[in-house]
Order: C-alpha cells, then structure tokens, then sequence
C-alpha cells in the first residue's frame, strides 16, 4: 500500500546515551509538535537526523531498529556536517535571511558545499525507502534541495514542500550567492506550501525574476512540467491542547504557580531562544510598561520561558547574553521582597507545566519580529478553558493572518507595546471571552489534521491537473515509431515554427538568426525529393527570405499573410486592409513611453509589442493592460489580439497560421505530416492537422499537440534522426559504391 514519507532535517525524538544506554526524548519545535499525531498512522515513516552524532556503524543499526517500530528512520550526520550544514548554511546563512536578519548572515562556499551534501545524503536515505506510488513531504529550509534532486532519482513521484519559515521578498532573497540553486531545488516539487499569501508571492516573484518562470493563479510552468504553489496556515493539535489544560493535575499546578509567583496578574512569553522571537525587544517594553504605570508594580508579573536552542551559534550566544542583562537590570531595578518583575526560566518544560503555564496566563505577550506562523498563540487560546485571557500578537507573525481579535502590535514600535499590555490588563472580561471564542472557534476547525488534509488533498489535485494538462513526452518508442512511419511514407509534409521551436529566443528579434547547424539541418530534410518542408513564423517576409529565402523550402510569413512555395516568389493570398494600423500604433507608442526597453515590431499586416527587455513584473503588468486595451477595441473589429512570449501582437482576424498550414495540406500530397511550434499562435497549426500527424510542441505547458518536447535541440534531433536514418534513400550512390 502507497505511504507517506515525511522528511525533515530532525526526527520528532532527540537521542541521547547516558552510561552506554541509549535514550529516546520526544523533541521540542512547532514542526515535530503538528505533525507528531500524523505520522505514526499506517506505514508511514519520517526519515531525519535523530539529535545525536553516531559514528559506530553497530550502534546505528541499532539505534535504526529502535526507532523503526515507532516509525522512523534515521539519517546520520557527522559531527562536521552538523557544524556545517545545520549550525552554518542552515542557521547562520538561511534563517538569518529569511528572517529579514540579513545582516546577521555569512555566506561562505564551504557551508553550500556541505549543505548539498547533506540534502544528497537525504535524498539517498529516502529513495531507499520510497515505492513507487509513495507520497513524499518534504520539510523545511535545510531541505531546500532535497525536491529536485528526488525528482531527478524518482521522476514520476509525489512530492510535497512545506516552508515552516517565512520566504523574504525578492530584494532580501536575492542578497544570497546561491539563490538561483535553491528555487530550483525546490521547483522539483508538486507542490510548494507556505504558511500565508506573503510568503507564496515572494516565492513566486522571486522564481519569476531569478529563474524567469512566471506563474497564472499560483501555477508555476518549468517547461518539463507545472507545479502549484499555494498557502496552508498551520493548525495545532486542539483537541491536545484543550483536553490536557482541562485535566485536574494541570489545574492543581496552575493554583500551586499562581501562589508561588504572588501576582495578581501574569503576563507570559514563551519562545524558543532566537533573534527573530523579539525577545529583547519585549524586555525593553516591559521595562517602559513597568516605567510609564507604576500601578501595575507588585501586582503584575512577567513569566518569561526562553527554550534553549542553537547555543553554538555565535548570535545565539550573543542574545543570550543580552537577556540574561536586560533581565538582571529590570529586576535589579524594580523587585521587592515579596515580588519579582519578571520570573526568568532558560530551560523546557514538560507539557503539563506548558499548560498549567497558558491556563494561568492572564496575558500572551507573543511579539517575534518575525515568524512563519507561531504556535505558541495558538496553543495558548487553546488551554483557555474558561474564555478569559487576553493575546497580544505581533503582526510580523504568520497566525496574525487569522487571529484579528488579538491586539495586534508592530514589535518594533515599543510604545505601542507598552499600550496594548495595559489595554490587555484592564481589558473587560466580557470583551476577552468575545475575542477568545473568535479565536477558539477558528483555531478548533483550522487545526492541524485540517492542515495536513488540506496539504494532502492539494497535492493529489496537483497530480490529476498535471496528468490532464499533459501531452506525453516525445519518447524513444514514439519517435521509432515515426521513423517508421517518414521511413513508408511516398509523400511528406514538415510544418516547422521557426521562433521558440527551431531557434531559442533571443534579447532582441534580428538576433535569432539561423546558425550553420540549422541551415544544414533544413537544407538535409528538403533535399529529399519527397519531403516538403514550411517554415513558419510570424515575422516579416523580409526577414524570411533574407535568413532562408534561398532554401529549397517553403515558407510562411506574417502569421500567414505571406507565404512563398519552393522556387516561387511571395505572394498574398489576402487582399486585406491596413488601415488600422495608424490608430492602433498610436496606443502601441504610448506604452512604449510608459515603459522604458519596451518597443514596437512593424509588419505589413500585424504590429507588435515587445517587451522581453523590460523590467521583470513590470513588462507582465503592462501586456495585461495593453491586452485589455487592445481587447476593447478588438471586439468591435476583425482584430486578434495574441498575448504572445513577451510579445503582444495584433493583427486581422482572418489571419493565422493554422489556415495558412491548411492551404498545404489541400495542395500537396501528405502520406507523412510533422508539425512543431512552441506558443500559443502555433496551435492553430496543431489544430488544423489532420489526425494522424505527428504534433510535437517544445515545452510542456498545455497543448493540442500530441507529444512534447523540453528544448529547441531536442526538437532539431527529433528532425536529425529522420534525415540520418535515412540517408540512404537520399544518396544511393554512396551506398553502391561503399
Ligand atoms: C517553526 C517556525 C512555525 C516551547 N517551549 C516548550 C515547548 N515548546 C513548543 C511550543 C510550540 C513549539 O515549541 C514552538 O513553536 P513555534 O511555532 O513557536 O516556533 P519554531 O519552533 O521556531 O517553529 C514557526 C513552526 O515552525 C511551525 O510551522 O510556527 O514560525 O519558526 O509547539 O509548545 N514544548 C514543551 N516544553 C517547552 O518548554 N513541551
């Protein structure tokens, strides 16, 4: 049976070995606590580094053993790989970055090296164990890689990416020398999950600038193949929460801390030791809340839990440090006898405390400056059994998307923190159990089994969709098949797109010139007597006849107004009107105007748009708004507008490439047709063959075609091989003589 394979950099158990006995601790994290009730199920298994440096190849598989019956399965890391890849290209490069702390980031070669060793040797452990019909989630920012190269290994399987972290805008991103790597790691996904809609359109502005991918709806076209980006705000475990601070041990402990603390008001702050949790910034606000309303002394106590975490790292070190002082100060300069500010703990506490700690909690001061989504919030409208209890929230946390009925705070306006802590200690408590509920009520449906079905759900969609969009690659068998049918066909009829189909695109239209490769290609498949070849394209006949007029080919220009038989001239069939040309030339100027590097392409029957130079995002929102433009006015007209490849063009309707291709097809005798194209226009080419022939389109978006191709090349082989397996007809000469 088809399982799933959660994958991330740490297993949901920390290991530890105390007097030769290995010890097995359910580890802290927001990622190990959502998604600890799913994994368990069926045969699913979570593939991770399991906390601890092993080295004696006995005890691994042993330590494997152990922890298979619950599940798992290990990754072993190095000591150096731990210091490189985790404490340093994870932590001291990535997180940094994507926390907007760019300035708190190293960019250093050997740490990349390492990290996509490591995203390898992951990838190792998880095709080991993955079948075929598997499922396979993927994790985090340390496993950026880790999608394209499974996707490499297991080309046709499931994978899922889920960012727990936020994803910076562009300018942040684009600060990192290996930027370009890691959004193409994680294009090999099915589907890539962030926690809100900011983080998703980062991530798609970003591939589009760096990689030059554009996306329609979240869907985002590689060329080989489409993957969907989307966002899935993380749920907790509600029912977990609730249940266990309503159990009447965790009620004792809340009225044994609430005597110890001798305050008539708690204030909590629970995060794990980071820079990006605001921690210090809380302390200052704190200390000017205690300042501004003395009132509240004796009576008001802040209950500040720090659970330590990544304390190699130097900025870690360093921020502890900070705390410890700030602390130290507050308290120096305001505790009494009987009364301590701000009760202080750097260590974890098991879960029972956790909740006796949220029931107890009169305010959550939950203020990161920033957060993918913060489950500490949640957890804590969760224990609220009572509805009462008041949740201050930064704004720069992924969960104040969905809790509006928080006080919402900047954390880096200080003031407007010292406000909201005496607004949330004073507040009525009829109006902290309207907002609880809000929350409560959303939390309850919005949680976590809720987030991973959403997950699930929208990965199995992304297959189907993909399936449907596809045409089927251009395979070895096809094409044998094809050789074999060109090899028996009397009479043949090749449809060829020049632009995007023969020869990539290029910065500026006259650079596309044919190279010698493709002269001789064209020049092979029309020396055979029963080959006809049409190139097609939407330039101007000048240019055709200039670049391959003198071919023994045929060739159709301007979409079709123009086409020109083997060892004829041109000619039109179309008496058609340009008249339109002026006016329509005068709205072209004025986007040109508006948008620097943008230019206009005149023909005799057509004008085109272009904008393959502009400005990535602004050259897409200007064609939007010319095509609108252009739309308006065509619909009271024979026009056509085309939303080409960073091109627009109009021209008259009664043009195109597929009627054009028609005339052939009527002409000439066809017992063998190839039709390529790449775009959209070339469709009409596609639709108007008959139903034998072959239609092959380059690239993977959707299509009539039947097969596609990735590449130019690959299309020019498609033809090579035709023209190479049959040499022989064409010099039976050299054959008599060899
Ligand atoms: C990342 C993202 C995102 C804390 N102290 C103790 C303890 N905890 C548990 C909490 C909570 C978890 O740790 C912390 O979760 P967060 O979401 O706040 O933060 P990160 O660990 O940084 O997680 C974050 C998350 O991934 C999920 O996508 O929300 O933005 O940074 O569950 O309860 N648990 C116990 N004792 C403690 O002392 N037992």
């Amino acid at each position: 049976m088809a399982k799933l394979i959660i994958v991330s950099n740490r297993l949901p158990v920390k290991l530890q070995e105390k007097e030769g006995e290995l010890l097995y601790k359910t580890s802290e994290g927001g990622l190990a606590t959502g998604l600890g009730s799913i994994y368990k199920q069926g045969d699913n298994l979570w593939i991770g580094w399991p906390g601890m440096v092993v080295e004696d190849p006995e005890k691994q598989q042993r330590i494997a053993d152990d922890i298979r019956k619950e599940s798992m399965s290990p990754v072993f890391l190095t000591e150096t790989e731990i210091k490189e890849f985790y404490e340093g290209f994870s932590n001291e490069t990535l997180w940094p970055t994507f926390h907007y702390f760019s300035q708190y980031a190293i960019y250093e070669q050997q740490l990349w090296e390492t990290y996509v060793e490591v995203n390898q040797k992951y990838c190792d452990a998880v095709v080991a164990q993955a079948g075929p019909e598997d499922t396979i989630w993927v994790h985090d920012y340390q496993l950026l890689l880790l999608p394209s190269m499974l996707r490499e290994r297991l080309p046709n399987s499931t994978i899922g990416f889920f960012q727990h972290i936020p994803f910076p805008s562009y300018e942040i991103f684009r600060l990192l020398p290996w930027r370009k790597e890691l959004l193409e790691g994680m294009l090999g996904s099915d589907l890539v999950g962030f926690h809100t809609y900011d983080d998703m359109r980062h991530f798609l502005s970003s591939v589009n600038r760096i990689v030059g991918y554009g996306s329609m709806h979240g869907w985002i076209n590689t060329n080989s193949r489409s993957l969907l980006v989307d966002s899935f705000p993380m749920g907790i475990d509600y029912e977990k929460y609730s249940s266990t601070a309503a159990l009447e041990e965790v009620q004792k402990r809340e009225q044994i801390y609430r005597g110890n603390l001798n305050a008539e008001k708690v204030i909590l702050s629970i995060d794990r030791l980071d820079y990006s949790k605001g921690i210090a910034q809380r302390l200052k606000a704190f200390e000017l809340f205690l300042e501004k309303y003395p009132q509240f002394h004796e009576r008001v106590t802040l209950l500040m839990l720090v659970v330590p975490s990544r304390d190699a790292v130097e900025k870690y070190k360093e921020l502890k440090e900070e705390i410890d002082e700030l602390v130290g100060r507050i308290n120096g300069r305001y505790s009494r006898i009987s009364w301590n500010p701000i009760q202080y703990f750097y260590r974890s506490y098991p879960l029972e405390t956790l909740s006796a700690f949220y029931r107890m909690a009169d305010v959550a001061l939950v203020t990161p400056m920033r957060d993918g989504m913060n489950l500490v919030c949640k957890e804590y409208i969760a224990s609220k059994s009572d509805q009462k209890g008041v949740l201050i929230l930064s704004e720069m946390a992924g969960a104040s998307k969905e809790l509006s009925d928080a006080l919402l705070i900047n954390p880096n306006d200080i003031n407007q923190m010292v406000e909201a802590l005496n607004t949330a200690l004073t507040m009525p408590e009829d109006q902290q159990i309207a907002h609880m509920k809000n929350m409560q009520e959303s939390l309850q449906r919005y949680n976590i089994h809720h987030w991973v079905s959403m997950f699930m759900d929208r990965l199995s969609y992304v297959k189907i969709k993909q399936l449907s969009l596809a045409t089927s690659y251009l395979d070895d068998a096809t094409i044998q098949e094809m050789n074999d049918a060109y090899d028996s066909a009397s009479s043949r009829l090749f449809f060829l797109e020049y632009d995007g189909a023969l020869v990539d695109y290029r910065n500026r239209p006259l650079m596309a010139r044919p190279d010698d490769d493709l002269m001789d290609l064209l020049e092979r498949l029309s020396s055979n007597k029963k080959n006809r070849v049409v190139v097609v394209s939407s330039r101007e006949k000048a240019t055709m006849q200039d670049w391959l007029g003198h071919l023994n080919i045929d060739i159709i220009a301007e979409h079709g107004v123009w086409i020109k038989q083997r060892g004829t001239g041109w000619q039109t069939m179309l008496s058609l009107l340009d008249d339109w040309k002026k006016d329509i030339r005068m709205i072209l100027d004025l986007y040109v105007d508006r948008t620097p590097a943008s230019f206009i392409e005149e023909k005799e029957y057509s004008l085109v748009w272009h904008y393959r130079r502009v400005e990535t995002g602004l050259g897409e929102l200007r064609a939007r708004e010319l095509v609108n433009h252009l739309n308006f006015i065509a619909s009271n007209s024979n026009l056509q507008v085309l939303d080409g490849q960073m091109a627009v063009e109009i021209k008259a309707q009664e043009i195109n490439k597929g009627k054009a291709s028609s005339y052939w097809l009527s002409k000439f005798p066809h017992k063998f047709v190839l039709a390529i194209g790449d775009d959209w226009g070339d469709e009409d080419i596609f639709k108007a063959m008959p139903r034998e022939a072959y239609t092959v389109k380059v690239g993977n978006s959707y299509s009539v075609a039947k097969y596609h191709v990735d590449t130019c090349e690959e299309a020019r082989q498609t033809l090579d091989r035709l023209v190479q397996t049959r040499r022989q007809e064409q010099s039976p000469g050299a054959l008599m003589t060899g």
